[in-house]
Order: C-alpha cells, then structure tokens, then sequence
C-alpha cells in the first residue's frame, strides 16, 4: 500500500492548485500542530492527574475542565509566534484576544475542546477551527473584525480525538480527512474528497429535551421513530455522542443529520452551540460535502453574527434529511 499523502505535502499542492498563501499555511500547520499536543494531553490526562475541572467558568458560564484550559493554551501557543494570526477567539476567552506583536492576516476562531464533559469518561472529544481574513490586519483589529458571517470562512475544520485522532480540513475546495499516525505524530490523508451521502436513516439528537422541541422537530424526529409502519415507510437508527465532532465525523462518513434545535427549555436561547465557533466551521465542512446546515429557518453560514459567543439552532447533514426538517419549519 502506498504512503498516504501528509498534510504537509497536500498543504504545497493546495498551495498552488488553489491559490493558499503561505501565511493561511502556515495557521493550518499550526492548527494541526497544536491538535497533536492536545491529542497527546488527552492521552496522558488520567495520568498526570489533569483530569476534572477548574474553579473557573467560560463567557458562556460553563465550568471549565483542566483539560479546556490546556487546549486553549495549546493553540495560543502554536499560533502566537506564527505573526501571520492577528487574533484569536475562543469559548475559553472572555473577548478576543489580539495577537501581540502580529502583523498577520488571519483570524481563528476556536472551540479548543469540544464535548469536554465527555474526558472524564473517555469519550471522544474534539478541536473545532474557523480561519477568516482579519478585515484591517493585526493594526486596527477590533472586536467587531470577528463578527463575518460562516460564508467569509477561507478555512474551517476540526480534530477529533478518538480511537484515532483525525483532522478534517476545508478550503472551499472540498473536505479532506487525516489520520495521525500514533507514532510519529503525522497527519496522513486518508479520507479525500469526502462527500457525505444524501439518503440516511440515521438521526442524532438529545432526546431528553423533546418536551421542550418546537412542533416541526418534534414531528420530524416522530416520524423517524414510527419508523417502517409510520409515514417514513423505513426504520431509523439513533446515535448522540455528546461531541458535536464526533456526531459530525461519523454523518460526514456514513450520513445522517445532527440536531440541537432551538426548544422552549430556556427561551432566551436561540439554540445551545455557539455560531462562531462550532456552527459556521463545522457548517461550511459539511456544506463542502454536499450536506446542508441550516436553523430551521436558513441557511446557518449566512447569519450575521452579533457577538462572538451566540448561540444558534443546528440542523445540519444529509441534504435531503436538513431540507425536510426546514419544509416542516416553514409549514409551521
Ligand atoms: P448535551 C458539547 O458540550 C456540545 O457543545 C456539543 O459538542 C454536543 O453536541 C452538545 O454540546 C451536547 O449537549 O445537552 O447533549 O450535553
């Protein structure tokens, strides 16, 4: 069998049949980088007592895990000295945060560890990124630099720590997965050109909020529960990992759609996972494989951000299952 291509060799080649810069190059490189410490923490956690969490909450008033902080401070670390990233933004920082010293283009927006309530239980967890063009460059960056819609991503993607730690990355020019190899830390391209399937009977959702689901999902998910006797005429399977990455890798690789809708549970919410950051990355992946992501009411990738931590309703996945749920929503 021969030697996958490695992220380095497929970044030269992007380089010159898409037309990346050196310097967004240089970010993914570091993304990656900082993926395979994190990777390596998670590996050692148990060990080196770095499991559980701190006395301290996020922006959004979540505990943080020890974990969070680690792999917050990873990509700070890994970015930071690249000068090509003039600030970062994560569900770890209260702001954004602006790079000292940049001179750089970019701007990265981070959930340095998604699903962190599953570490404790050795569940797959994960590294959710968002690169967009910083509008004035590192010298008059602004909160409000941040705040473009899904659509002006140059990059998105995400790591998930598994059974094997994988990095799936977009340019607009498709979605490729890689595979760390275990031993000498590289990431090899094992999943080219992935396009999600169409068709799938297969939903992921917490189902311990129905009584809170507004009618269209609440109709939607009943149909997939009648199953073969019911108007779907086909028997469904459910998974919910509690990792968004993990849900979203295993629909990107076999279909299925993911849910965390917008529900009654606390009204001033329009949703749990946060647009900048979880949303819009994982959104233009899975639109870029032919899936769709949506509210209920639109397309997820053309909301106009208003602060860096909202919250958003997520449908997203196999096409044809995200267009149904959203035909439900506009009939009411
Ligand atoms: P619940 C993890 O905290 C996360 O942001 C997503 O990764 C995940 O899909 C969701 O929240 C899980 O939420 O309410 O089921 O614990």
């Amino acid at each position: 069998m021969s030697q996958p291509v490695s992220l380095t060799a497929y970044l030269t080649e992007a380089a010159v049949s898409h037309r990346i810069d050196e310097a967004l190059v240089t970010v993914v490189q570091q993304i990656g980088a900082a993926c395979r410490e994190i990777s390596g923490a998670l590996n050692h956690a148990a060990l080196a007592g770095i499991l559980g969490a701190t006395e301290s909450a996020n922006a959004s008033g979540e505990t943080q895990k020890k974990l969070d902080l680690v792999a917050n401070d990873a990509f700070i670390h890994a970015l930071g000295p690249t000068g090509v990233v003039a600030g970062i933004a994560s569900e770890e920082l209260d702001g954004p945060y602006p790079v000292p010293g940049a001179s750089g283009d970019y701007l990265v927006l981070l959930d340095p560890l998604d699903g962190s309530s599953n570490i404790d239980v050795n569940i797959s967890v994960g590294s959710i990124f968002s690169i967009l063009r910083a509008p004035r460059g590192a010298a008059g960056l602004s909160d409000a630099d941040f705040l473009q819609a899904g659509t002006a991503q140059v990059c998105a993607g995400f790591a998930v720590y598994g059974p094997a730690t994988v990095l799936v990355l977009c340019f607009g020019h498709g979605v490729q997965g890689f595979t760390m190899h275990p031993i000498s830390g590289e990431f090899l391209l094992t999943q080219p050109d992935i396009r999600i399937p169409e068709h799938t009977s297969e939903f992921a959702i917490n189902t311990s909020n129905q009584r809170w689901w507004q009618p269209p999902v609440q109709r939607y998910i009943a149909e997939c529960v009648a199953g073969k006797s019911g108007p779907r005429g086909r028997d469904f399977n459910m998974r919910w990992v509690g990792s968004m990455v993990a849900d979203v890798y295993r629909l990107l690789t076999r279909g299925g759609i993911f849910m965390y809708p917008r529900d009654t549970k606390d009204a001033t919410k329009p949703g749990k996972l946060r647009l900048m950051y979880e949303a819009n990355p994982i959104g233009y992946v899975v639109e870029q494989a032919g899936g769709a992501a949506s509210t209920g009411y639109g397309r997820i990738l053309e909301l106009a951000p208003e602060q860096v931590h909202q919250r958003v309703a997520v449908i997203m996945g196999s096409r044809e299952e995200v267009e149904r749920v959203a035909s439900y929503h506009a009939a009411g």
